[in-house]
């Protein structure tokens, strides 16, 4: 295992023979359209005592006749009538009505006074869904619970509660997302994947040290993934260089992020992403045990479309700038640059971290949009970093090994795109995978929604949407809200977690609504609280993390040393870089070495 905990997915997909399949399905599918016609309205009168049955169904009818003749719509064309629901009734014209008609006819009747509401009756349109076979939960296959509708209460089964999740199905509703919303990706790199063909941008690589490099080279334009994997040889040649690098197989983390924001999607193979036509734009910053501060800075420029000495300017400057890596250290070598960035309308989207502690730079620094994890119940996920900085909060996966109540409450992880080679991009496949790294670019993902319903957005307003549309956090009568002392699962808040819960669709009808200096009105959103049987029996047998500690544990490297079960056993940072935002390796010192095969097949 690497810096990641993920459970492959078996690479049974025949993406080899879908490769034009892959090609043919880019495009996507358009935006839906409103549906124009109505057939006929659906009534409710006032004081209309609730009672079902025949002899109340003909006293509406009677009220009703006389409602449309108080309306003068006796002439209207009315041909039947029949109960809707308990005392509702629909009125039949006999035919479809256009949309104009069906508003005119409602407004009318809607004038009278025996009226309690009248709306047209339009058609309810089926949610986009797309045919990706790992998208949907089949048997022993999770799906991508992580992109379904928000749903589920406290007497449904944890596989069926997703009150955490984002909602990007609904969201799809409106926008399947477009190419002109691309995300810079600040990682590893990224290699070819079928289910990544025609969606990467020409990026450029920017690890200036050749050791940690291992292409071969300092900064170049290719910015291919060349693998990062830390063998004991490494450290025996090189015990100065990566004697404090845990040994670990590749981790292909640039490629695991990007292909939550941009994979084919609706492309009959995998899975699907949160945006269905995206693009990244690979700015690779990450190489060997992790990434330097100076070369995500100068990514961060690059990406931007800012000048960076050496490299030439980039073609494709983007608006969104996702970074999943993160470390400890003051802000100072950063701001400037998220400064200038955000100045120029780029949003910087970066990961909490995961050590169940202080949130990590570059997350914590002013500006920036800092995302923390949540499971799919909507708590803060066992791993994930905390605190103030926190602008948001999404799934990012839970694993059911970690902590004490992850057997009753974790969650499967979040599928995505992966390779299977241990050193070389070799094998591509999928995978499930758990940390901060996941929740900031399915964050991304969202802004690129956001941008594509509305690319007049500016920084603040997409950060001030994502924060205002956010669904409020979960509540619990059992579960206590996180602390110093319940730094594992525990209740998000606003001054720990963020403003609230990621909401896809909300966040574009934010976008939405503010087109030309409109307000954006969020909804009355109901508490949701998440007492059920298995909260209370998890939370009643004791913390999910001891509770004799009274202090948060200090970030340590989160892969730097629980990949091969040891490694130097040093745990302090190397203040110069910075390590992937996978989770923690506090989970993956409990974790079996397993390379897990899970359905897929
Ligand atoms: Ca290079
Ligand atoms: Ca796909």
């Amino acid at each position: 295992m690497s810096c990641c905990v993920r459970v492959r997915v078996r690479r049974a997909m025949t993406f080899v023979l879908q490769v034009g399949a892959l090609i043919a399905g880019l495009s996507g599918l358009p935006a839906h359209a409103e549906s124009p016609v109505a057939n006929g309205l659906i009534v409710k009168l006032k004081q209309d005592a609730p009672v079902a049955g025949a002899v109340a169904d003909a006293g509406r009818r009677e009220r009703l006749q006389g409602v449309l003749k108080g309306a003068q719509l006796d002439g209207a064309g009315v041909v039947g009538m029949r109960p809707v629901g308990r005392n509702a009734q629909h009125l039949d014209f006999g035919r479809v009505l256009s949309a104009a008609e069906a508003e005119s006819l409602a407004s009318k009747l809607a004038l009278r006074p025996e009226v309690e509401w009248v709306v047209p009756n339009t058609r309810e349109r089926r949610l986009a869904v797309p045919n990706d076979p790992l998208y949907p939960t089949v048997g022993s296959q999770a799906g991508q619970w992580w992109l379904y509708p928000v749903a589920g209460s406290n007497s449904n089964a944890l596989s069926a509660r997703r009150r955490g999740v984002p909602g990007f199905a609904t969201a799809w509703d409106i926008t399947q997302g477009s190419a002109a919303a691309p995300v810079a990706v600040l990682d590893t790199g990224i290699a070819p994947h079928p289910e990544l063909a025609g969606r990467i941008l020409p990026g450029y690589d920017f690890v200036h040290d050749v050791g940690y490099a291992n292409d071969g080279d300092g900064r170049d334009p290719d910015p291919t993934d060349p693998g990062d994997w830390v063998s004991a040889a490494d450290r025996a040649a090189d015990p100065g260089r990566f004697g404090a690098c845990a040994i670990a197989d590749s981790s292909w983390h640039g490629t695991n992020t990007t292909g939550l924001i941009a994979a084919a999607t609706n492309n009959g193979m995998g899975v699907a992403a949160v945006n269905w036509n995206g693009r990244v734009l690979p700015v690779r910053v990450a190489g060997k045990c992790g990434a330097d501060p100076t070369d995500i800075i100068d990514g961060m420029r690059w990406a931007a479309g800012l000048p960076v000495v050496g490299a030439p300017d980039n073609p494709n400057p983007v608006r969104i700038i996702n970074i999943s890596f993160g470390g400890n250290g003051d802000c100072r070598p950063y701001q400037d640059t998220i400064n200038e960035v955000v100045a120029k309308g780029v949003v910087v989207v970066a990961a909490a971290g995961n050590e169940r502690g202080a949130v990590t730079r570059p997350a914590k620094c002013p500006g920036v949009i800092a995302v923390g994890a949540v499971n799919r119940d909507g708590f803060k996920a066992n791993y994930s970093n905390f605190g103030p900085e926190v602008s948001i909060t999404t799934v990012a996966g839970d694993s059911i090994r970690s902590g004490n109540w992850g057997a009753r409450l974790g969650d499967d992880g979040v599928l995505g795109v992966d390779y299977e080679g241990k050193t070389t991009a070799t094998g591509s496949g999928y995978a499930y995978v758990f940390g901060t790294s996941f929740s900031a670019p399915i964050v991304a993902g969202a802004v690129s929604l956001m941008l594509t319903a509305n690319p007049a957005l500016t920084a603040d307003q997409i950060k001030a949407g994502l924060q205002a549309s956010a669904r409020p956090h979960v509540t619990s009568a059992y579960m206590p809200s996180c602390s110093a002392q319940n730094y594992g699962r525990c209740i998000c808040t606003t001054s720990t977690c963020g403003a609230g819960l990621l909401d896809g669709e909300q966040a574009v009808r934010y976008a939405q609504a503010v087109v030309g200096g409109g307000v954006y009105t969020a909804p009355n959103w109901p508490n949701v609280n998440i007492d059920s049987n298995d909260v209370v029996t998890a939370v009643t047998a004791g913390p999910d993390e001891p509770a004799s500690t009274t202090q948060p544990p200090t970030a340590t490297p989160v892969d730097s040393h629980g990949g091969d079960g040891g490694g130097s056993g040093g745990g302090a940072l190397n203040a110069g870089w910075l390590l992937a935002l996978a989770a923690a390796i506090g989970l993956l010192a409990r974790l079996p070495r397993r390379r897990a095969v899970q359905s897929g097949d």
